[in-house]
């Protein structure tokens, strides 16, 4: 039985020729940032990565079908069903059964673009340690994929809303290569830094493929996590958003919001208290990694040809 992947004709054709290919998540455009900005971000995030020289290949599950590059109408469309699945590695396989519409988290995005035989994947920031894992046990799968599936990706580091300490001792020991790029500091999303340092640190992209292509080659599963800072002019000091985050984590522990539903209704309070600014943020470090993740795909296809 042939897997049930569903190529855009762009994204095959790249991917047969050897040309660089970008994968894109889903759940940034259902769950991670309100309508009409979720589909405009979407857009504009892919044409950056074709600006840059590689094709993009948004990912989500429809009609029984994994697509690898999603239609015009297909995002469109997407971009209004709220209701989506949000897929990790656990839900995939029962959301493509059923025939169901389910968006693909970080976890199931690399788990479909390592299927696909796309090498590098951009977002936002990953999942990670929920503050009070020690009571809840609230660790994204985010986390454990990143061990297994052998895809780059690209990051504004994690969100400032995890336990950030706990979240690089867990990407520690499931043995994932943290690579902060162009600085020491490992980024906090709407954050330049987090006041921790990265475990590796690069300033090219080269060396970033270079030491993707090496982890396959020695043939060790996982992948890598490239924290890249969001740019200067679109930042949020850390000493403005925590409060404001401080305030929506209240707020999620008061109304008893649990497990998956945690980081949207984070995202979406931290939204509104700042007035819509963290979303101009979250646009804008998308866009910066989507840039950076064209720079590896390409160094990718250089180094393997
Ligand atoms: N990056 C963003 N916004 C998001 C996400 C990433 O800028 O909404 C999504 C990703 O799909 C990531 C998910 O996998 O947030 C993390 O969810 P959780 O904390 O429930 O694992």
């Amino acid at each position: 039985m042939t897997l049930p992947l569903a190529f855009a004709p762009e994204v095959r054709a790249a991917l047969d020729a050897g040309r660089p290919v970008v994968a894109l998540e889903s759940t940034i455009i259902t769950h991670g940032m309100p309508f009409p900005q979720n589909v405009q971000a979407a857009r504009e995030v892919e044409a950056m990565i074709r600006a840059a020289g590689a094709v993009p290949a948004t990912i989500a599950v429809m009609g029984g079908q994994i697509h690898i590059g999603l239609t015009d109408a297909a995002l469109d469309a997407l971009g209004q069903t709220p209701d989506a699945m949000k897929l990790s590695r656990a839900d995939l396989p029962a959301c493509v059964a059923l025939g169901r519409v389910g968006a693909t988290t970080v976890a199931a995005t690399m788990i479909c673009a390592a299927m696909a035989g796309i090498h590098v994947f951009a977002t936002g920031g990953i999942g990670g340690v929920h503050r009070g894992a020690e009571t809840s046990f609230d660790i994204s799968a985010d986390l454990v994929e990143l061990g297994l599936s052998p895809v780059t990706v690209v990051a504004a580091g994690a969100k400032a809303i995890l336990d950030l300490p706990k979240t690089l001792e867990v990407l520690e020991t499931q043995g994932v290569p943290v690579i902060a790029f162009g600085q020491d500091d490992f980024p906090a999303f709407w954050s330049r830094s987090s006041g921790m340092k990265a475990p590796l640190r690069m300033d090219e992209p080269a060396q970033i493929a270079a030491a993707h292509l090496m982890r396959q080659h020695l043939g060790m599963k996982g992948g890598q996590l490239v924290a890249n800072p969001i740019p200067q002019d679109a930042e949020i000091p850390l000493a403005e958003i925590m409060p404001v985050v401080e305030q929506a984590l209240a707020e999620a522990e008061a109304q008893g919001i649990a497990a998956k539903a945690v980081t949207p209704f984070l995202l979406d309070r931290i939204f509104a208290l700042t007035e819509g600014r963290s979303l101009q943020s979250n646009i804008a470090l998308v866009l910066n990694n989507a840039r950076l993740a064209a720079a590896i795909a390409i160094e990718i296809t250089r180094q393997r040809a």
